[in-house]
């Protein structure tokens, strides 16, 4: 597997509780190299347009009115399969099926207040690099 790009999120409740430099180290150790990093208060309607892909789902007010309720810390990360490793760093969506030592075990508050965002594949990793950064602001 070639060096791949993936776009990652630190979310409302980990920015609120200061654990943006616990959440890096994680990533780091597991070889991820944030070559991008922007903190930024969404507006109800970026976040809404973000996880547009939920918009049918039952939790998607909640979750669009959590997502902009306090700063998130957008992320892209470049390494050796890096979609799939910066999952598994996540752990599940649900913190209590998390592994340990993953970020959503060790940090998340609840299924929706999970600290952390991923791309699920290459090309929801572009497209949601393209929803925060340029190109002249991928540093690797
Ligand atoms: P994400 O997109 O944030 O990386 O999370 P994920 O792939 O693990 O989970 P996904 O199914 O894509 O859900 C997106 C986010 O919506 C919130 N959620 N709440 N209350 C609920 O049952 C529920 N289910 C999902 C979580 O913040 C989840 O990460
Ligand atoms: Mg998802």
């Amino acid at each position: 597997m070639a060096t791949q790009r993936t776009f990652s999120m630190i979310k409302p409740d980990a920015t609120k509780r200061n654990l943006t430099g616990k959440i890096n180290a994680k990533l780091e150790e597991a070889g991820l190299r944030i070559i991008a990093q922007k903190r930024v208060h969404l507006t109800p309607a970026q976040a809404g347009q973000f996880y547009a892909v939920h918009k049918d789902r039952p939790f998607y007010g909640e979750l669009v009115e959590f997502m902009s309720s306090g700063p998130i810390v957008a992320q892209v990360l470049e390494g050796e399969d890096a979609v799939a490793k910066n999952r598994e760093v996540m752990g599940a969506t649900n913190p209590a099926e998390a592994a340990d030592g993953t970020i959503r075990k060790d940090f998340a508050l609840s299924i929706g207040e999970n600290s952390v965002h991923g791309s699920d594949g290459p090309d929801t990793a572009a497209e949601e690099i393209s929803f925060f950064f340029s190109g002249l602001e991928l540093v690797g």
